[in-house]
C-alpha cells in the first residue's frame, strides 16, 4: 500500500527490458493478482485473433513477435483482470465522503465494479441498482435537460463500435459537447498537423522505421509510454540509424534498451545503446532546438549546395521564405539562451540531418503540452520539410498517439468541430439534424463548469475531474452538476464528486468475452499508424452484470431520445457487424470492405493523403510556419521562476497508478516529489528528501500550492523541475494552453518554491 517507505536511488543502472521489465510484471501481477486466464490473453495480445492491447496506442505489426506486448500492456492487462471485485458489499461500508480521501492508487486496488450504481444522498453511498432503472432514470433527467449544457466525453479507450454510437447519440440528443481525452494530449498534433501537412494524424508506418537513417525524437518517453516502439528504435539503431533524442530528462528507454525477447541480451546483458545524441533542451526550448538545427542546415546549403531539396521545395510547399527570413533573423545567442542548448550542439546534429537520406521525427506531449505547441510541432515539420522528409519510404512525421484508440474515436466523429463530420451523410441515414455550431471541448467544458453553465456529464470510461489543469478548483465545482454518469471499469476519484443524480455504470474490458445474441462479438481499434485492428476477449467477465460499453451506449440513447425507425439503437446492439457497417456507409473511403479486412495482420490503412504528398491545406501545399515565438511556454525567465514539467511514471497509467515504482528513473516508494537539478537545489539551499511546497506563478490572479512534495536531485536543466501527473494537477492552470488547439500546456506550469 501507499505507506511504503521511500527507498529510491534517483539513478537506475540497469537498462529498459530485461529483467528488470519482467520483475516489473511480477511486482503488479502480486498486487492485482489476476484470476485464471490472464496470462493466456498476454499470449494472444496485439494478434490477430487476440485481444489489442488496452494500454497505448503504439502499432501492432503484422508479424508479431513471439511476445508482443511490454512490460506496461502487461501490467494494464493484469490489472483489468484483477481478482479483486468493488461490489456492493464495499459500499456499504464505506461512505463516498470517506472514500473521496484515498488515493488513486488505494480506489484502483478496491478492484473491478460489479454493479450499477446509484449515489443516495441519505446515506453518502453508492447503493447497486438494476440496468432497466439506471436507464429509465438517467434517459428522463438528460430529456429534462438542455442538451447545450451537456457533455459527452471519451476517454480513448472504448471502441470504434461504441465510439461510432457516442458520437451518434451525442447529435442526436443536441450537441457537440464531445471533449475528449486527446484534447489534454494530441489535439495540438490534431490541429497543427492539418494545418500544415493538411492531414491530423502521422504520416509513418512500421516500414519506414526499416529504411529511416536517422530519428528525431523529441519530447517523448517510449521505455515507460510506448515500450513496444523500443524494438523499431533497437532495430534501427542496431542498423546504424543516428536517433537523436531531445528531451530536459535523459530517459532510460532513449538510452539503452534489453531486448526482454532476444534470450542472449537478457543474459549477457549487452544492451543496445539508443541515442546517439541526447540534447537535454529546457522545458519548451524545442522550436529555439529545431529552428538552431534548420539554421544550421540552411547555412549549409548555403556554402556547400545540395542539401535542401529543392526540387521538393518548389513543387510541394508554401511559405518557404517568409520562414527563411525568419530564420535568418533569428540570432544564436537568443536560440541558445531559449533552448538551453549550445550552438555547437544545434549545429551538430544541423549536419548530419544534412546528410541523412530519409529522417522520421518522432514526438509526444513534450511538444504538445505548451502554450504554443502547436508551433513546437510546425518547427518539427519545418525542419523535415527542407530535404522533402515528408511523404517518402523511410521518412515523415510521427506522433506517439496515447489511449488505445484514442485516433480512432475522432475518426467515427468524436469531436466537437462539426465541419469534421459528414452531417449531411448522417442526416440522410439517421434524420437527425446534427448541431453545425462547436460544441466544447475539453477545456471548454472545464471552462463552463467552473462557471456553473454545464448540466450533466456523461463520461465513456475516464477519470476526467483528476486529469484536467485546476483539479482542486474542479473538484469544488464538479458535484454543483444536477447530472453525472460514469460508464467504468474501476472506482476513481471522478466518480466521488457526486452531483444531486449520480451514476456508475460499469463495464466490461476488453479482454472480457462481449456477449450478445449467443456471439462473442469483436469491437475494434486504431493505432498510431492510422491502422485498425478487430479485437476480440476470451476471458469472463468480472460480473455477470456487466455490460459492454457498446450496449450501454446503445441503452442509454435508447432511454434518451425518441424511438425512431431509423435508429433501432437495440439492434444495432446485438450485432457490431450492423454498427461496422453503418461506419462503412459514413465513411466509405477510409472503412470501405471494413469486416473483411479488420482481421487482417498488421491492421488495415486507412490511408494517409500527405503520406501521398497531397496536402489538404488551404495553399494546397506543406506550409511552412513562422511561429508565434520561440520559447513554447510563453514564459520569460525571472528569479525563482520554475517551469514544472508534470509527467508519467513507469508504474501508472494516466491517473491508474499501479505502482509506486518508477523503476527507470531509479524512484521508488512515493509521487509526491519534485525533480530538481543539484546545482539548482544548492543555488535555493536545499538538501535532498527534504519537504517543500509549490505555489502556481501564472499571472490569473488565481491561487495554486501543492504541498509535502519531497526534493530529489535530478539530472535536469536549470530553471525546470518535474514531478508527476495528477498529483500535481492543482498547480495547472486553465488559462495556459496551446493558442491553436486549447490543449492544456501541462509540461512549462510557471511554479515558485515555497520554502516556509
Ligand atoms: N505505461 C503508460 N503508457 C502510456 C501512458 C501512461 O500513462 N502509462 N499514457 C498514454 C497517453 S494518454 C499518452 S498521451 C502517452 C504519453 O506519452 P509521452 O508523450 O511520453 O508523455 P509524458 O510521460 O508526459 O512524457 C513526455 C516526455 O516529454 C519530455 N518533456 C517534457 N517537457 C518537454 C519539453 O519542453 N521538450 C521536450 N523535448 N521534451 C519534454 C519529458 O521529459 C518526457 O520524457 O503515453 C500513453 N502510454
Ligand atoms: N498534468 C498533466 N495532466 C495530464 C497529462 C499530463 O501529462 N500532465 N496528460 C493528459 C493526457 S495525455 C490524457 S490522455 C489525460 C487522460 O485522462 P483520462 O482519459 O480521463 O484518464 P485515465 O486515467 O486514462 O482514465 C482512467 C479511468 O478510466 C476508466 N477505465 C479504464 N479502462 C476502461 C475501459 O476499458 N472502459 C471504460 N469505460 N472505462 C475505463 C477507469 O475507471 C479509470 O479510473 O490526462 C491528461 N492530463
Ligand atoms: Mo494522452
Amino acid at each position: 500500500m501507499s505507506d511504503q517507505p521511500p527507498r529510491d536511488s534517483h539513478v537506475y543502472d540497469g537498462p529498459v527490458g530485461g529483467w528488470g521489465s519482467a520483475k516489473g510484471i511480477a511486482a503488479v501481477a502480486r498486487t492485482a493478482r489476476p484470476g485464471p486466464g490472464a496470462f493466456d490473453t498476454l499470449r494472444r495480445q496485439n494478434k490477430p485473433g487476440g485481444m489489442m492491447c488496452s494500454s497505448c496506442a503504439w502499432a501492432k505489426p503484422p508479424n508479431p513477435h513471439i511476445v508482443e506486448f511490454c512490460e506496461n500492456g502487461a501490467k494494464a492487462t493484469l490489472w483489468d483482470l484483477t481478482s479483486a471485485r468493488c461490489g456492493p458489499d464495499f459500499f456499504a461500508s464505506h461512505s463516498v465522503s470517506e472514500l473521496s480521501g484515498w488515493s488513486e492508487y488505494d480506489l484502483e486496488l478496491a478492484g473491478r465494479l460489479t454493479h450499477p450504481l446509484r449515489y443516495d444522498a441519505e446515506t453518502d453511498r453508492y447503493v447497486a441498482v438494476d440496468w432497466d432503472t439506471a436507464f429509465a432514470a438517467i434517459g428522463q433527467e438528460l430529456q429534462a435537460l438542455d442538451p447545450k449544457m451537456v457533455a459527452f466525453y471519451a476517454s480513448g479507450k472504448a471502441g470504434l463500435e461504441a465510439s461510432f454510437l457516442y458520437a451518434l447519440y451525442a447529435r442526436a440528443y443536441g450537441h457537440v459537447n464531445l471533449p475528449d481525452s486527446s484534447n489534454m494530449c494530441h489535439e495540438t498534433t490534431s490541429v497543427a498537423l492539418k494545418t500544415v501537412i493538411g492531414t491530423p494524424v502521422g504520416t509513418c508506418v512500421f516500414e519506414d522505421f526499416d529504411h529511416c537513417d536517422m530519428i528525431l525524437h523529441v519530447g517523448q518517453n517510449p521505455g515507460t509510454n510506448s515500450p513496444r516502439m523500443l524494438h523499431p528504435l533497437q532495430q534501427a539503431a542496431n542498423r546504424g540509424c543516428c536517433i537523436v533524442a531531445i528531451n530536459p530528462l535523459r530517459e532510460k528507454g532513449l538510452l539503452e534498451f534489453a531486448n526482454p525477447q532476444s534470450p542472449w541480451q537478457m543474459t549477457l546483458g549487452a544492451p543496445t545503446e539508443i541515442a546517439d545524441r541526447y540534447l537535454q533542451v529546457r522545458a519548451g526550448g524545442d522550436i529555439a532546438a529545431l529552428t538552431g538545427i534548420a539554421k544550421q542546415v540552411l547555412a549549409l546549403d548555403r556554402t556547400q549546395g545540395g542539401v535542401l531539396d529543392h526540387a521538393f521545395l518548389d513543387a510541394h510547399a508554401h511559405g518557404l521564405q517568409d520562414w527563411m527570413d525568419w530564420v535568418d533573423a533569428c540570432d544564436w545567442a537568443e536560440l541558445e539562451q531559449v533552448s538551453g542548448l549550445t550552438r555547437d550542439a544545434m549545429e551538430a546534429i544541423g549536419a548530419i540531418y544534412a546528410r541523412a537520406k530519409a529522417v522520421i521525427g518522432v514526438y509526444g506531449m513534450g511538444l504538445t503540452q505548451h502554450v504554443h505547441g502547436s508551433d513546437a510541432v510546425g518547427a518539427l515539420v519545418n525542419l523535415l520539410l527542407l530535404r522533402g522528409n515528408i511523404g517518402r519510404k523511410g521518412a515523415g512525421i510521427s506522433p506517439v498517439r496515447g489511449h488505445s484508440n484514442v485516433q480512432g474515436q475522432r475518426t467515427v466523429g468524436i469531436t466537437e468541430k462539426p465541419e469534421l463530420v459528414p452531417n449531411d451523410a448522417l442526416r440522410d441515414l439517421f434524420g437527425i439534424a446534427p448541431p453545425m455550431d462547436e460544441g466544447w471541448n475539453t477545456t471548454a467544458f472545464v471552462q463552463a463548469l467552473l462557471d456553473g453553465k454545464a448540466q450533466g456529464f456523461v463520461g465513456l470510461g475516464g477519470n476526467l475531474a483528476r486529469a484536467v489543469p485546476d483539479t482542486d478548483r474542479v473538484a469544488a465545482a464538479w458535484g454543483r452538476m444536477p447530472l453525472t454518469v460514469h460508464v467504468a471499469t474501476r472506482l476513481n476519484r471522478t466518480h466521488l464528486m457526486p452531483g444531486r443524480s449520480s451514476w456508475i455504470l460499469p463495464c466490461l474490458v476488453r479482454a472480457e468475452v462481449d456477449m450478445q445474441d449467443g456471439v462473442n462479438q469483436q469491437v475494434t481499434v486504431e493505432d498510431s499508424f492510422s491502422h485498425i485492428h478487430g479485437s476480440i476477449g476470451k476471458r469472463s467477465p468480472a460480473s455477470p452484470h456487466l455490460m459492454s460499453e457498446t450496449a450501454i451506449v446503445a441503452r442509454l440513447a435508447a432511454a434518451t431520445l425518441p424511438a425512431s425507425a431509423k435508429m433501432p439503437w437495440d439492434h444495432w446492439a446485438r450485432d457490431y457487424a450492423r454498427i461496422r457497417a453503418l461506419i462503412e456507409v459514413v465513411y466509405p473511403d477510409d472503412f470501405h470492405d471494413f469486416e473483411a479486412r479488420m482481421n487482417q495482420p498488421g491492421g488495415f490503412y486507412r490511408g494517409n493523403p500527405a503520406r501521398n504528398r497531397d496536402w489538404q491545406t488551404d495553399s494546397g501545399k506543406a506550409q511552412f510556419t513562422r511561429p508565434a515565438a520561440l520559447d513554447a511556454t510563453g514564459l520569460g525567465v525571472g528569479p525563482g521562476l520554475y517551469r514544472l514539467i508534470t509527467l508519467r511514471s513507469n508504474d501508472q497509467f494516466n491517473t491508474t497508478v499501479y505502482g509506486l515504482s518508477d523503476r527507470l528513473r531509479g524512484i521508488e516508494g512515493d509521487r509526491m516529489l519534485i525533480m530538481m537539478s543539484p546545482d539548482d537545489m544548492a543555488a535555493e539551499g536545499l538538501v535532498a528528501e527534504r519537504r517543500i511546497a509549490l505555489t502556481g506563478a501564472a499571472d490569473d490572479g488565481i491561487g495554486r500550492r501543492v504541498a509535502g512534495l519531497r526534493v530529489i536531485p535530478y539530472d535536469l536543466p536549470r530553471g525546470c523541475i518535474a514531478g508527476y501527473f495528477p498529483e500535481l494537477n492543482p498547480l495547472s492552470p486553465l488559462s495556459r494552453c496551446d493558442l491553436a488547439s486549447d490543449t492544456p500546456a501541462t509540461k512549462g506550469i510557471p511554479v515558485r518554491l515555497d520554502l516556509t
